[in-house]
């Protein structure tokens, strides 16, 4: 088994870590991406995304001449399409990256070969879109050509370690198309691996992101709720949670990423009439940027012309260079179409950016408020006494409650919390 050829359509986040595991357990992987520079850098065992440990891994695969790659497909035992599944404008998914992958395998389709799609697709994908076009091939699908759905689980940042520890689903066309996956993955996953039909398949993994996304937006309710009413929404979470049947998540400033701000869509756009919880969730944890910009507003009211911000973390989470549909982005975009607020960022695990400044101390020059915006670790000790030498006014409004309040307060800032009462305590 360890010996088997596959070739990985699509050299992104999922596809690349996951051509490094089979490269690095034995089998001989051709990667496949439409992007030279992923490839070019792929064959000098480089790559250009940011993962833990994924550069190492990628480099001895290439090494010991198990992985190369190249911008065509070419002949092999199983084909893995992992290709993104993003959002048009009008909210929709959109497959052109899933079609012509599909369509660019077809010519090196044999006998017996197996075809996964780890995409994250819409439900009847499988079904509807990638078997008619495999069959172009000729070849009767769940007879000579076995296909399948297996949708990745992993947490950026995590990638690695959750590949081969988490628990997959894995849905055939038929049974013997689920097994086939299943012997597959088995070469370097430890975890559970869990057989079903793909559009099954397809139905849970939006679905686990969808239960994380409702989850978020109910938090992020009560957090409104509670401010109106003046209470503490983030110890309201603490106490519930310690009933044993409760996990209420986070507020925070919105949700963003390439998968819980994406995948119910996927659920909306098949059944928006049904769809009413999934709908008004993705609508609520949208509303949050706004909300934050409205305390922002009430923080400095009585502050007369241009006021200056300070914006800590640009992320769409802690510790990841990732801004893709990041909140605070989209904070920042508000606050821009007010017209009266001076910005600047600080947020080291991002290149460059347009308010990007050199440090704490540079950024906060002159600000009348800092904006926590991600819990990045690096965050955790800020200098605040000198930071607030250089402030026209110390208020810091906290998103993520991750900063101590009465440190803060003792450096003489006004200390601001999402999912508190309005006014400063
Ligand atoms: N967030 C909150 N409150 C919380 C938890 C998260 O506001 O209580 C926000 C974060 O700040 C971030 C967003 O949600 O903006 C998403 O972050 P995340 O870490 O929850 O998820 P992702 O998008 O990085 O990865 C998710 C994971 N799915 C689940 O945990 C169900 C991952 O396992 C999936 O593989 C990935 O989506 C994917 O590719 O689908």
């Amino acid at each position: 088994m360890n010996n088997k050829e596959i070739c990985v359509v699509g050299l992104g986040y999922i596809g690349l870590p996951t051509s490094a595991m089979f490269a690095t357990h034995g089998c001989k992987v051709h990667g496949v991406d439409v992007n030279e520079e992923v490839v070019n850098a792929l064959n000098k065992g480089k790559i250009v995304i940011e993962e833990p440990y994924l550069d190492i891994m990628v480099q001895a695969a290439v090494r010991s001449g198990h992985l190369k790659a190249d911008t065509k497909p070419q002949e092999a035992d199983v084909f893995i399409i992992a290709v993104p599944t993003p959002l048009t404008k009008d909210k929709k998914a959109d497959m052109s990256c899933v079609i012509s992958a599909a369509e660019t395998i077809v010519p090196y389709l044999r006998k017996d070969n197996l075809v996964i799609l780890e995409s994250t697709s819409p439900v009847g994908t499988v079904e509807n879109l990638l078997v008619p076009i495999l069959e172009k091939s000729g070849l009767k699908v769940g007879e000579e050509l076995y296909v399948g759905h297996a949708p990745e689980r992993v947490l950026p940042g995590k990638i690695l370690w959750e590949l081969v520890h988490n628990n997959r689903i894995v849905g055939g066309v038929n049974k013997k198309s689920a097994e086939k996956i299943r012997d597959l993955y088995r070469i370097f996953v430890n975890g559970e691996i869990y057989l079903t039909d793909a559009t099954t398949a397809e139905m849970c993994k939006l679905m686990e992101n969808t239960y994380r996304d409702v989850n978020i937006a109910l938090a992020n309710e009560l957090a409104k709720i509670c401010e109106e009413n003046g209470i503490n929404a983030w110890e309201v979470i603490e106490l519930c949670n310690k009933h044993p049947r409760v996990n209420l998540h986070q507020p925070g400033p919105g949700v963003g990423g390439h998968c819980l701000a994406v995948d119910p869509w996927f659920i909306i756009e098949k059944s928006p009439e049904l769809a009413k919880i999934i709908t008004l969730s993705r609508e609520t944890n949208d509303s949050m940027p706004e909300h934050v910009l409205n305390r922002i507003d009430d923080i400095l009211e009585d502050i007369e012309g241009v006021k200056k911000v300070t914006i800590l973390g640009i992320t769409y989470k802690p510790n990841v260079d990732d801004t893709r549909e990041s909140p605070i982005l989209k904070l920042i975009d508000l606050l821009e179409a007010r017209g009266d607020y001076d910005i600047s960022v600080y947020d080291p695990h991002v290149k460059t950016y347009k308010y990007q400044a050199k440090d704490l101390i540079d950024a906060s020059k002159n600000s009348d408020l800092i904006v926590l915006g991600v819990n990045h670790d690096i965050f955790r000790d800020l200098p605040l006494g000198d930071m607030g030498l250089v402030m026209r006014n110390k208020n810091l409004f906290d998103t993520r409650n991750f900063l101590d309040r009465h440190d803060v307060e003792e450096k003489g800032f006004n200390y601001w919390l999402l999912g508190e009462e309005k006014k400063s305590s």
